[in-house]
């Protein structure tokens, strides 16, 4: 049953009510900062890799997500079969990539080849956030990506996570408090993203699952070290889930086709749904936690 506005800003009231912890004072007063800071009309540009570290750092401080093409990172792996010739293979931490599951699906424990091999064939299994380090990174990619006279050198950059699947994997809409660079190694995906404000005053509303549940405790703000707060209930394609959350028609979603060789400039607190639309393997790295940012002077080092 569809709920009433007026019961959703209850709802709003009673949880905000709730955030007791400075922590999450101190998230919340982030959040409205960051707010504040991006402009409310705004578009996603799709522009030329930046040529220099000034550039990307005049880029960086809009506080827009922007994507990236012909970056200098190109790699020689044009579809997982290199991935697999790579001889790369960890054991990664699999989930259930199933678009009709309300949820992000149960996590299995498998070496990276046996599920090359395997379940892409059957396009179920999804390899999220599998954390590399400089080593494996190197291995896979052949690359350096943040070395001496590199654009992102000294950006602070402190890890690597390799996302791998096949097409019709989905990310439910969720936000992260941290800065994110997503370079797609190849393959295609949608990303559908939403400005913090929107976020915060109409995604989160209707669309997040119950703060109360065990695993959540708080609201949105909780930061628990994995930097998203929450996936929300939006399993499906944001636009085709007017029915669902009537709320989220107010939602300006930017629809965001990810190709191969770009990159994706996500600042924090931009909430983000991510379809992929072929097989596809992509590296991201978080920097910059957004309420560090803003309570002391930026400490930046390298990965
Ligand atoms: O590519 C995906 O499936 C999700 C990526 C994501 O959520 C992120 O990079 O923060």
């Amino acid at each position: 049953m569809r709920r009433l506005a007026s019961e959703i800003l209850k709802d709003l009231e009673r949880r905000v009510a709730h955030l007791e912890s400075s922590s999450q004072e101190e998230l919340r007063k982030s959040i409205e900062v960051v707010i504040e800071k991006t402009p409310s009309n705004v578009r996603i540009d799709r522009v030329e890799f930046p040529r220099t570290q000034e550039e990307f750092l005049e880029i960086e401080a809009n506080n827009v997500p922007v994507v990236f093409y012909n970056c200098p990172l190109g790699t020689n792996m044009t579809n997982r079969l290199d991935l697999f010739k790579s001889g790369f293979n960890p054991m990664v931490e699999s989930r259930l990539a199933d678009r009709k599951k309300k949820d992000i699906g149960e996590l299995l424990e498998i070496n990276l080849q046996d599920l090359l091999r395997s379940n892409f064939e059957r396009g179920s299994r999804y390899v999220g956030k599998h954390r590399l380090n400089t080593r494996a990174l190197k291995k896979l990619l052949g690359v350096n990506l943040y070395g001496k006279g590199q654009i992102l050198e000294g950006m602070g950059i402190n890890s690597a996570n390799m996302w791998c699947g096949p097409k019709g994997c989905v990310t439910p809409l969720h936000l992260d408090t941290i800065n994110n660079l997503a370079w797609n190694v190849y393959g295609q995906k949608t990303w559908f993203l939403v400005s913090p404000k929107d976020m915060y005053h109409k995604a989160y509303l209707e669309t997040f699952k119950e703060p109360y549940e065990e695993d959540y405790k708080g609201d949105w703000t909780r930061n628990d070290g994995g930097r998203s707060p929450t996936f929300s209930k939006m399993t499906e394609n944001p636009l085709k889930s007017f029915n669902q959350f009537p709320m989220s028609r107010d939602i300006k979603f930017h629809k965001v086709v990810f190709r191969e060789n770009e990159m994706l400039y996500l600042p924090a607190y931009w909430g983000h749904y991510v379809n992929t639309d072929s097989d596809s393997l992509m590296i991201n790295h978080w920097y910059d936690e957004v309420p560090i940012i803003l309570s002391s002077t930026r400490v930046r080092g390298n990965l």
